[in-house]
């Protein structure tokens, strides 16, 4: 089916700043839409957010520049295209554009048309969108669909919740679950626990960007001991049941050579965040850590894989930027086993499946990934499916945005019966919990 017309439009995000939509019209009466999610810890190898820069619309991060590249660039440039033609499409719009970086057209006028055309594509093929996206993946169509299992952030802190703690992400992760319902079902009811744990504290028990808890600890090893307190009260068994996965988002710590760590009042070389990671990681079930170091710190990366014993998963989010370039560095460097994917770091569609494949085939893993800013329609939970990488970040078990992909995924798995299994998470971290 054709392209019938482009239109785009600003809306909102989670966080009340403007995005973009695009919206494919196959016909006169038939309309798929894509929005694209923003980043709050953003690396400075992504892809180019096009904002209006005016002041006085939306503290200056208007979009309209990007809805007007949409309406006037990229829609007369696509109508009449083969909508199921991804990498056209993709190809098409990367060549209008021309830069590195996306930052002509904008990487969210861009990304909201691929993803807009891969819904529509699903819809002009009658698929299922996660059955579609494993199609345009290229999944063997015999085998079966993995369900994913999801890294749930229950703690939130860094820039997602500023008066927590210094590190971003706490996430639980149900490693002994059988199902994702079940998955979903033991992270909730942790979740609670560990509200009821917050506030015996007497703190307050407001919630973050990403919707995980955020009080004010004092220190970045106390959200793990309540943590673990709340995984005692909800039944579980740590390290066997649910482990525990850290994204310190370390670029954001980092200045001058140190890392700061406000809530400690210390500043680390590399070689003493890499340590401090070794001894949580000998103390407590982490099965993943998430940029603990900085974006440009590729040998305390790969210190830090050594030091645990490629027994952690190092997952690498803005040192890679999901970005093919520097996940070969990455390879060839050996600093991470995983790939964090955000298809809003690099702005295709073809590009992130491509990122994905790079991972794979090299043996690393990947974490398909939300934003801190999102938008109120689920994608990450369709495409973590039809990727089959086996693992999702998608937020805390509250929030509108983040809970619309966990009901989602408990969705594809209810349709999908007897045909899908959960992934098997392939670490064990190095603590004998
Ligand atoms: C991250 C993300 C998502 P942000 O660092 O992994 O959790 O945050 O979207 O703010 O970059
Ligand atoms: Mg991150």
């Amino acid at each position: 089916m054709d392209i019938f017309q482009i239109t785009a439009q600003e809306l909102l995000d989670s966080r009340g700043n403007p995005t973009v939509e695009a919206t494919v019209h196959l016909d006169r009466y038939t309309r798929v839409s894509g929005m694209v999610p923003s980043g709050a810890s953003t690396g400075k190898y992504e892809a180019v957010e096009l904002r209006d820069n005016e002041p006085q619309r939306y503290r200056g991060k208007g979009v309209l520049k990007a809805v007007r590249n949409i309406n006037g660039i990229i829609a007369p440039a696509l109508i009449g295209h083969d909508v199921t033609d991804q990498r056209g499409i993709d190809q098409k719009m990367i060549e209008l554009d021309g830069t590195e970086n996306k930052s002509h057209l904008g990487a969210n006028a861009i990304l909201a048309v691929s993803i807009a055309c891969l819904r529509a594509g699903a819809v002009a093929r009658r698929m299922q969108f996660y059955e579609y996206v494993a199609d345009v993946f290229g999944k063997p169509a015999r085998e079966p669909f993995t369900m994913p299992i999801p890294l749930i952030n229950v703690l939130n802190g860094g820039k997602h919740a500023i008066g927590s703690s210094d590190f971003q992400e706490y996430m639980i992760v149900p490693i002994g679950a059988p199902t994702f319902a079940e998955a979903t079902r033991w992270a909730a009811e942790t979740f609670h626990e560990l509200k009821g744990i917050i506030r015996e504290q007497g703190w307050p028990t407001t919630v973050g960007d990403e919707g995980g808890y955020a009080p004010p600890v004092e220190s970045n090893e106390e959200p793990l001991k309540l943590i673990m307190q709340a995984l005692e009260r909800a039944g579980h068994t740590p390290g066997e049941d649910i482990a525990i996965a850290l994204d310190p988002a370390a670029s954001e710590l980092y200045k001058d050579g140190k890392y700061h760590l406000t809530k400690e009042g210390m500043s680390l070389t590399s070689a003493e965040m890499v340590d401090l990671f070794v001894d949580w990681a000998g103390r407590y079930p982490i099965i993943s850590i998430e940029d603990g170091l900085d974006e440009e710190d590729w040998d305390g990366f790969a210190l830090l894989k050594d030091k645990t014993q490629n027994k952690v998963q190092i997952v690498g989010d803005d040192l890679f930027a999901t970005n093919p370039q520097r996940v070969r560095i990455g390879i060839e460097k050996n600093v991470a086993n995983c790939v964090l994917i955000k298809a809003n770091q690099i702005g295709t569609i073809t590009e992130t499946l491509d990122t994905v494949h790079l991972a794979l085939d090299n043996g690393l893993t990947a974490i398909v990934s939300h934003r801190s800013g999102e938008t109120e329609m689920p994608f990450e939970a369709d495409f973590g499916v039809g990727t089959g990488v086996g693992q999702v970040k998608i937020g805390s078990v509250s929030r509108s945005e983040r809970v619309a992909e966990y009901n989602e995924l408990m969705r594809i798995e209810r349709h999908l019966g007897g045909r899908s299994i959960l992934a098997h998470f392939p670490f064990t971290g190095v603590a004998n919990a």
